[in-house]
């Protein structure tokens, strides 16, 4: 992809964990790759069509600036994020914030850190069949949005599905959402355990009856093996519920583990050639 370089901008602040650091301050300097389809600004020469590269440098300064850090990374972790959360063309992040005065008292060039983050995009399955099972998933979207690291996308047609597996229990309505989002795999876990949380959620019976379920289906073309979460969802491939949902948002999404798009999965569960 296409990128617009800023190199070693100099910004005197007064992060370090040191007191004297906290006092007197120190030169910093930061470099940026900033990721984003250059084209149309190229073929219009149209400031509205790319970001302006002065706005980046006042950001990166006011944030320098504003708040004093014991961390280098704790700068760059923040400086990264409020680039992606205030410019919707960039989609990825290079950063480089290094500390050529830090106090070590030997001869070094510069010390730095280097981080890339960037927009993700993951695919969320929304389940209900306890009480008003609209409002839930209604709420469950409405929490998502709310969330500074997160914005939903896309969101399919609800559809009232039977239960799938050996509890009996009320007919469920299910959906899909795409969202895009800063969080790791880890941290959208978290926050989608707080939304069914608040919804009111009892963890009583194993796939038992629930109010709000909000499972991770797929997140960029990652796979994710941890004890408390596996990504793609392990029963996604299994599911009509699932799958007809997603399939109307996401047809050519890729499974990463058995690499077929959602739209040659739900053709293989469903038997049948299925239109786009
Ligand atoms: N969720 C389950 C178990 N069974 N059946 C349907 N139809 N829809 C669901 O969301 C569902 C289910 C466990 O997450
Ligand atoms: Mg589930
Ligand atoms: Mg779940």
């Amino acid at each position: 992809m296409d990128k617009i370089l800023i190199k070693d901008l100099e910004i005197f602040a007064y992060h370090g964990v040191l007191e004297e650091e906290k006092q007197k301050g120190q030169p910093f300097f930061v470099s940026a790759e900033l990721y984003l389809d250059l084209r149309e600004a190229g073929i219009k020469d149209d400031l509205s069509k790319t970001v302006n590269y002065a706005t980046v440098c006042e950001l990166i300064r006011d944030i320098m600036t504003r708040e004093k850090f014991d961390l280098i990374e704790a700068v760059a972790e923040t400086v990264a994020g409020a680039i992606l959360l205030n410019y919707e063309l960039i989609k990825e992040v290079h950063l480089v914030i290094s500390k050529p005065k830090a106090p070590i008292p030997m001869s070094f060039d510069t010390v730095c850190v280097d981080i890339v983050r960037k927009k993700h995009i993951a695919y969320l399955g929304l389940g209900s069949n306890l009480g008003d099972k609209e409002g839930y998933l209604d709420f469950a979207i409405d929490q998502l949005n709310k969330d500074e690291y997160i914005r939903v996308n896309k969101v399919s047609e609800y559809i009232v599905t039977e239960p799938y597996g050996d509890v009996e229990q009320d007919d469920f309505l299910n959906g899909c959402v795409e969202i895009e989002t800063l969080y790791t795999p880890m941290e959208l876990l978290s926050v989608i355990n707080d939304i069914e949380q608040s919804a009111g959620r009892k963890r009583l019976i194993h796939w038992g009856p629930r109010t709000l379920d909000i499972d991770i289906l797929l997140y960029d073309r990652d796979i994710v093996m941890e004890e408390k979460l596996k990504i793609p969802h392990v029963e996604m491939t299994k599911r009509e519920f699932v799958l007809k949902p997603l399939f109307e948002i996401a047809p050519f999404a890729v499974h990463p583990g058995v690499g077929k798009t959602v739209m040659e999965l739900y053709e293989t569960l469903m038997g049948e050639d299925i239109k786009l």
